[in-house]
């Protein structure tokens, strides 16, 4: 089995705009959810960065698209090879505590992102692994086929269910999402599907 870790993740930019994305061709994995859902949380672990993107326990802390540069390092016996990439941290959807005004700002430029960004390789959509079928979740899955881009569904918080409902709600998320490749199970807090998170970004970028 080869060992997978990320070796190297800084923070590289900001963007509320398309001239703001980075032009160095790098292959982009972004992550998307409801606010508050824990995607800042997931890119630091995968990262074993605690401090990288910023998390707070208000939903709406993060507001721009925020590109971090990674490296993920693959090691299969003498075969050792690097993949520099971004993982791109989105503004939460679905929280109008800022006013309607803001929350439709956001998703434009959320709608922008996914619509112009060319090095897109793979949306992970985060779902809070307690409520597995909300409308706002199943909505953005849909738009997000229609727009084309591959989906990676990532159950997060799963610290927080018995093992029982994790497995249930594991399957109804595959039955929910049939196109969001095979739904894993992620806790930032106890380090819970990094390894297969990582095993699905290599696929698809490799
Ligand atoms: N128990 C538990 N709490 C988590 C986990 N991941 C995130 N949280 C908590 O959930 C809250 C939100 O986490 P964030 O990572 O800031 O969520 P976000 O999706 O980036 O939120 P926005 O930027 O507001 O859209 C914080 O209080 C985190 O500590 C997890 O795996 N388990
Ligand atoms: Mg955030």
């Amino acid at each position: 089995m080869a060992a997978l870790d990320v070796i190297q993740a800084k923070y590289v930019a900001t963007a509320v705009k398309k001239s703001q994305y980075p032009t160095d061709g790098l292959a982009e994995v972004a992550f998307l959810g409801r606010s508050n859902v824990g995607k800042s949380s997931l890119i630091n672990s995968l990262c074993n960065h605690r401090g990288l993107a910023r998390v707070s326990g208000s939903p709406g802390k993060t507001q721009t698209i925020n590109y971090y540069g990674v490296t993920l390092r693959q090691e299969d016996g003498e075969d050792v090879r690097r993949y520099p990439l971004y993982f791109v941290d989105l503004p939460g959807y679905g929280f109008a505590k800022t006013g309607k005004k803001q929350r439709d700002m956001w998703s434009a430029f959320i709608h922008e992102y996914i619509r112009e960004s060319t090095q897109l390789r793979l949306l992970c959509l985060l779902i809070d692994s307690r409520h597995p079928g909300l409308d706002l979740d199943l909505q953005a899955y849909e738009w997000l086929l229609s727009a084309g881009v591959s989906v990676q569904i990532v159950a997060t918080k799963s610290d927080k269910l018995r093992a029982r409902e994790r497995q249930q709600n594991l399957r109804t998320l595959a039955e929910l999402f049939p196109d969001g490749g095979r739904p894993l199970l992620y806790s930032s807090l106890k380090r819970q599907g990094q390894t297969l998170l990582l095993q699905q970004i290599i696929h698809t970028i490799a």
